[in-house]
């Protein structure tokens, strides 16, 4: 342990650096060259610097990216395991465009090349810090805001989070009621994860083109829970990148089996006029059985185009929509044109994300008659039965 002392001249105003250099020399000279400006705790292996990056705050990692048989890529993808955003910089005597390109879409800060100009190194490591100091800022401002939906910005911090999201992942489910019959008609699966909320999954997903990865085993944990489920619909997110994957037109799969009950939920958020053979991928969808619906109806997207190519057996309206309709003579106008002409269309709807007995009240004048939201029930793991 004892390279991992902080070298003499610690003190608590310095930024905190944290040396992996295996190469005994080079950890002494360094160490030496930056301990005027930095608390310097050097190290020699891959495990003594994560322990020591998981026990205590660091500003910064200077790291070697030859360790005798592991890669300085590999510590920095542990790294943004637990930590987003400290800034790691590599060295390397043999620099090759491979290791460059890799170190950097992990979300290195630099990648450096032996021998080091001292000058040079400096100027880099005080930039490093400021990022530190930014990214956090930025972090917290963001949840201040109360915007969690971006999670880590770099690929490394991307698959981590996405690992242990998957990992964690779970299925809760949202009943559909007739408020008519007072009686439920299906259950929304929703997606649950560690990660603050379901849109911050989704996104990272998308981001990192993971979507299809995240739909496969949404659509696994659903086919499985389905099974055990009351004998009512069933309503599945997909998204439009989902509808590319050929495991979703699987017969044998578990969903397929399933597939009378299944609603699938595509949403208007995302363009759907890029797909490749659309209107034959959803007819594909239909003779396996499944139904359509078109999901967040209002929340902006080509309206038109998407309800024209989807031909949608049931729409969603969005629950910003719906919000307030009461008090909203414009919303209300909105959503009664809207229900009129799916009436017209032979489609059904339902109004999402209702909240108040006076929001169900307006809809129900419209002639709205299938409702979700807070107001019968709140997502839950077990099927959840509203009181009506
Ligand atoms: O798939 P869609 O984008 O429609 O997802 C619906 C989301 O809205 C889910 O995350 C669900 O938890 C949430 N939700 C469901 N009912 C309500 C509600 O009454 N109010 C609000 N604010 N959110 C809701
Ligand atoms: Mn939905």
């Amino acid at each position: 342990m004892d390279a991992a002392a902080a070298l003499p001249g610690a003190d608590a105003q310095r930024p905190r650096l944290l040396l992996l250099e295996d190469d005994e020399q080079l950890r002494r000279t360094l160490g030496r060259m930056l301990a005027h400006e930095y608390t310097v705790v050097p190290v020699a292996s891959v495990e003594e610097a994560l322990e020591l990056l998981r026990g205590s705050r660091f500003d910064l990692a200077l790291s070697d990216v030859n360790l005798g048989g592991m890669s300085g890529v590999v510590f920095l993808q542990r790294v943004r395991e637990f930590d987003l955003d400290l800034p790691v910089l590599l060295m390397t005597g043999e620099p090759t465009v491979e290791t460059a390109a890799r170190a950097v879409e992990y979300g290195a800060v630099r990648y450096l090349v032996k021998p080091l100009d001292p000058a040079q190194l400096k100027a880099v490591l005080t930039a490093a810090v400021s990022v530190r100091k930014l990214a956090e800022a930025r972090r917290q401002s963001f949840q201040l805001l109360g915007h969690s939906a971006q999670v880590a910005a770099d690929r490394a911090g991307l698959d981590a989070v996405l690992d242990s999201a998957l990992r964690s992942l779970r299925v809760a489910w949202q009943p559909i009621v007739s408020w008519q019959q007072r009686r439920v008609v299906g259950y929304e699966a929703l997606t649950r994860s560690k990660l603050p909320s379901p849109d911050a999954l989704i996104d990272a997903a998308a981001r990192a083109g993971r979507s299809v990865e995240l739909g496969r085993a949404m659509r696994s944990a659903i086919g499985l829970a389905g099974a055990l489920s009351p004998a009512v619909d069933l309503y599945v997110n997909v998204h439009p990148q989902e509808l590319l994957d050929e495991q979703l037109y699987d017969p044998a799969s578990a969903l397929c089996a399933l597939a009378n009950r299944v609603v699938l939920e595509v949403t208007e958020r995302a363009s759907l006029e890029s797909l490749p053979d659309l209107r034959q991928r959803i007819a594909r969808l239909r003779k396996l059985g499944f139904r359509i619906a078109l999901d967040d109806l209002g929340s902006g997207y080509a309206g038109l185009s998407s309800f024209a190519l989807l031909e949608p057996d049931v729409v969603k309206l969005d629950l910003m929509l719906v919000r307030d309709l009461h008090h909203n003579p414009t919303r209300r106008r909105l959503i009664d044109s809207i229900l009129s002409a799916c009436r017209d269309l032979r489609c059904a709807t339902i109004a999402e994300g209702v909240e108040l007995p006076a929001e169900r009240d307006a809809l129900v004048e419209l002639g709205c008659e299938l409702f979700q939201g807070y107001l019968f029930a709140r997502p839950g793991f077990a099927f959840p039965v509203p009181q009506f």
